[in-house]
């Protein structure tokens, strides 16, 4: 795609704009920024100085005189410029869209509700032991758009992707792509319906050909149902990976075994227990990349190794300290029910659990049986949706509170708990209720931890 001399508008200026505008404005693109939030860190001048037209405070009319459209995840089709833009014919892009244009490595595209973030890094961490020089971001907060065309075809890029950046793609087409699993998120951005997040997913596998692979959870009901409809010509090739039936092709279990099963070729990898990660969550997103890995022509002895050495992700059920026999998790990057659901599952100590936060059209019931076998205390955190979740999480535990904010919820939490417990922020919602985003909420609830 040559983008010199086009005239395209970018809507949002966060990491995801910035990075977008600066790539197209390298690549001699007539680019105009326009954020509705006020220029709290004088970007203005700095921009200008890129090339780089912008307006912040709202958006003008000026925006919609574009050939095209480019969005961060964050900006919703429903927003009344984007659908402005629409209804005028122009063509929106996502972030990760715009970057593949200029991107000569091959990419691995990792989606799913929940694990992306844990296996894009596993992934990521089994190129770099391999030596494939990979470039590792996306969702996760590095924007795709600072590197893309930094990379050469030696190298590999790993990326998490979100339904947001799926929403507006085109040609953006994975030389592998994964999905972990789906189960509701996000449905306000989605018309609080299910297929229509789902859809979004699927997207991920739209551009993909003869000679690309589509790595997807062989045991999540969804997924079957929609590989098993895929049109028959579909060219790429599907493998699953289960820890309860063998699959065809892909990553299975059997006797104990790990065992790779890759282009009529079998193999063991290794045994689950040498897996560095805890819980069958982590198996899954473990079996994932190293299905990924392994048909990128990674040698399983690699894979091996960093599957047993791998350390984890900060904010993913991370250790914070010992405290009076009590043990503190940071798990701030559960932002969805069914992430809590997996964390909750980790542990056998009985758990006092901090939740809350920004609420996404949240049903909680599918909770309630761990909340009942393992949870002691709940405490709802925050204005906007604490009292929702004492309401509907602590009405079937033992005991429940509201806390204002988190420095309240970590104290009480500290004056309830007895020894051999765990207490666990896990909140089930976006943080931008309270916080920047969820690396801020979990910095500030592990500070508050070690303040105690
Ligand atoms: N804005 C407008 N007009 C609008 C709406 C928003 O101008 O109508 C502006 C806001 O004023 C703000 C900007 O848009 O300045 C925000 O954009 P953004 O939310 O896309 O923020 P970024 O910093 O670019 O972050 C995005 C992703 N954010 C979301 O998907 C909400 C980050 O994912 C991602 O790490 C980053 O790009 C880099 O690629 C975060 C996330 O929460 C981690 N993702 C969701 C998740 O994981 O569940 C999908």
């Amino acid at each position: 795609m040559n983008v010199a001399h086009k005239n395209i508008t970018v809507i949002g200026a966060a990491r995801s704009g910035l990075s977008v505008a600066r790539l197209l404005a390298r690549h001699d693109a007539n680019v105009f920024l326009t954020d509705r939030s006020a220029d709290t860190q004088g970007l203005t001048k700095s921009l200008a100085g890129m090339g780089i037209a912008s307006e912040f405070g709202g958006h003008s009319e000026r925006a919609l005189a574009a050939d095209w459209v480019v969005i961060s995840p964050g900006v919703p089709t429903t927003a009344p410029l984007v659908q402005k833009a629409l209804e005028k014919g122009l063509a929106v892009y996502s972030e990760i869209e715009v970057a593949s244009w200029f991107c000569k490595a091959p990419i691995v595209a990792i989606t799913g509700t929940n694990g992306k973030t844990t296996t894009t890094t596993l992934t990521g961490y089994v190129f770099e032991k391999a030596g494939r020089r990979p470039f590792v971001g996306g969702n996760i907060g590095v924007p795709f758009s600072d590197m893309a065309d930094q990379l050469d075809e030696t190298q590999t890029v790993i990326l998490e992707v979100s339904s947001f950046q799926l929403d507006h793609i085109d040609r953006f087409r994975p030389k592998v792509s994964v999905m972990l699993n789906i189960t509701p998120d996000h449905l306000d951005r989605y018309q609080y319906q299910f297929e229509r997040y789902a859809h979004s997913k699927y997207r991920i596998h739209q551009n993909q050909e003869a000679g690309d692979y589509a790595v997807y959870n062989a045991d999540d009901p969804l997924l079957i149902a929609h590989f098993e409809q895929l049109d028959p010509k579909a060219s790429f090739t599907p493998l699953g990976f289960s820890i309860t039936n063998e699959v065809s092709q892909g990553a299975f279990l059997r006797d104990n075994n790990l065992i790779l099963r890759i282009e009529g070729q079998e193999e063991v990898l290794m045994q689950p227990e040498e897996i560095s990660i805890r819980g069958s969550h982590n198996l899954y997103n473990s079996l994932a990349a190293a299905v990924a890995a392994r048909v990128m022509e990674i040698r399983s002895e690699v894979i091996r190794e960093s599957l047993s050495t791998f350390e984890g992700v900060a904010h993913r059920l991370e250790f914070v300290r010992e405290l009076n026999g009590v043990k503190y998790y940071n798990d701030s990057k559960a932002t969805n029910v069914n992430a809590v659901w997996y964390a909750l599952e980790s542990f056998t100590e009985p758990i006092i659990l901090l939740a809350g936060g920004r609420d996404k059209g949240n049903d909680y019931l599918p909770l309630h049986k761990l909340i009942q076998e393992k949870v002691r205390v709940v405490i709802g955190v925050g204005e906007e949706s604490g009292h929702k979740v004492v309401n509907e999480l602590g009405c079937v535990a033992p005991e429940a509170h509201f806390a204002a904010n988190m420095q309240d919820a970590v104290s009480l939490a500290h004056e309830m708990a007895k020894t051999g417990e765990v207490v666990l922020l896990s909140p089930a919602c976006a943080s931008f209720d309270l916080f920047e985003h969820y690396e801020h909420r979990g910095d500030v609830f592990k500070e508050t931890v070690q303040k105690l």
